[in-house]
């Protein structure tokens, strides 16, 4: 797609949805730097998190994370964030953080283990029903940790179960996004390790269940733009938890560590026209969601989470600063000239081909996305109009006293 009004249009409707979490506390497991002016209830994170969308036009949603974000009226919590020109988004559900569930929660081979865990995910579901969220995300910390430990069909068994359940109690517009990791915290078995248990499950379940691609959890040197091309082909992407890694789950603004990848993941989005829930079809690949589009059924949206820990950044520039990344990979993406790359495949030119993608990445952006800024009312450059804003300065002063919100609190 080269036609910039085309391109622009495309980026004005692409929204990123950001975690509450990040505007909280956060560290390692050697230390926690705390940061002064961090939010101390959902609501304040609701205020920071609207800072993001003001100055970038494009993040409107907030997720929240349950019960780190419990409050005792989420219609309350709604009103409020709607007060700010944000929503809340996907409700992600804890069960890694009780005593109960030192051996796993829905997998734990302990029934009343299972049972508090089942009920949890139930809980989330009636805070959908409270804050209008589309999106359940579900991620799972069981595993094993000792070959033997556990049976491993056993526990794939209990899972099942489980997710059944969830999935019956979902209303009309509602999903639940299946999150898989490779390891971690579990060190031999982890009962979502990958993106192929995941689509089993969800395949098993039905239509609302789908699944989502956390960047940060494979291995290294994993293809995940093959993934992402695979799981939006069979109509089963959900969204993404955007993050960067270095070396295992790092947690790191996205783009930061490879912004090639995200190119090459934005690039499959942008092929399957899945920007944007109804975004037009610019050119006709194979498989189920060209004939999806062919005959005009509708593609549910994808989210575009970001799933971030700012350790030692500050908080609300550094998710100011990914979602310009993911917007800078998300342009070149769009600046793909579509036609001549396919004919170059087709015609078997390696290196045609390849010039034609890299052409599009190597494209300074920047100007582009700045006019576009401009074009919707916004400071060519968010980071800058933040900080020039006094946000920074105002939340530090007033937000004395209470306990700081933090990863885990
Ligand atoms: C997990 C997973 C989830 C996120 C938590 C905080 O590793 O990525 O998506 O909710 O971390
Ligand atoms: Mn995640």
């Amino acid at each position: 797609m080269r036609d910039l009004t085309a391109v622009k249009s495309a980026l004005k409707n692409h929204q990123i949805e950001l975690p509450s979490w990040a505007f909280g506390n956060s560290g390692t497991r050697f230390k926690v730097f705390g940061q002064p002016g961090v939010p101390r209830n959902p609501y304040e994170k609701a205020d920071d998190a609207a800072q993001v969308h003001r100055y970038t036009g494009v993040a409107p949603i907030m997720a929240v994370h349950i019960p780190w974000d419990k409050v005792d009226d989420y219609g309350a919590l709604s009103a409020h964030a709607d007060g700010n020109g944000i929503r809340i988004g996907a409700v992600n559900a804890n069960v890694f953080q009780d005593d109960d569930y030192k051996l796993g929660s829905v997998c734990n081979p302990d029934q009343k283990s299972r049972k508090k865990a089942l009920a949890h995910l139930l809980e989330c579901v009636d805070i959908m029903d409270a804050t209008g969220s589309r999106d359940l995300k579900l991620w799972f910390a069981d595993g094993t940790n000792y070959p033997g430990q556990d049976d491993i069909v056993a526990r794939q068994d209990r899972l099942a179960e489980a997710l059944g359940a969830v999935y019956a109690r979902l209303g009309d517009g509602q999903r639940m996004l299946l999150e898989y990791k490779l390891f971690e915290p579990s060190f031999y078995t982890t009962d979502v390790p990958d993106w192929g248990t995941a689509l089993l499950h969800c395949q098993a379940l039905g239509d609302k269940a789908q699944v989502v691609v956390d960047t940060g959890h494979h291995a290294p040197g994993v293809n995940i733009e093959f993934i992402v091309a695979l799981l939006l082909k069979s109509g089963k992407l959900g969204g993404f938890d955007f993050n960067s890694r270095f070396y295992a789950d790092d947690d790191l603004m996205v783009g930061a560590a490879d912004p090639f990848q995200l190119f090459r993941i934005m690039h499959e989005v942008v092929k399957a026209a899945a920007l944007y829930e109804g975004q037009p079809r610019e050119i006709t690949a194979s498989g189920a969601l060209a004939q999806a589009a062919a005959t005009g059924a509708s593609r549910p949206g994808i989210a575009f989470m970001l799933d971030q820990c700012h350790n030692i950044e500050p908080k609300i520039p550094a998710q100011i600063r990914s979602v310009m990344n993911v917007q800078e990979a998300v342009a070149k993406a769009l600046l793909v000239d579509a036609e001549p790359l396919r004919e170059a495949q087709l015609a078997g030119d390696v290196l045609e081909a390849n010039a034609v993608l890299m052409d599009a990445y190597n494209t300074d952006v920047r100007p582009l996305l700045a006019e576009l800024r401009e074009e919707m009312g916004l400071a060519p450059d968010p980071v800058k109009a933040y900080l020039a804003s006094g946000y920074g300065e105002k939340i530090v002063s007033e937000r004395v006293g209470g306990t700081a919100a933090g990863w885990g609190a």
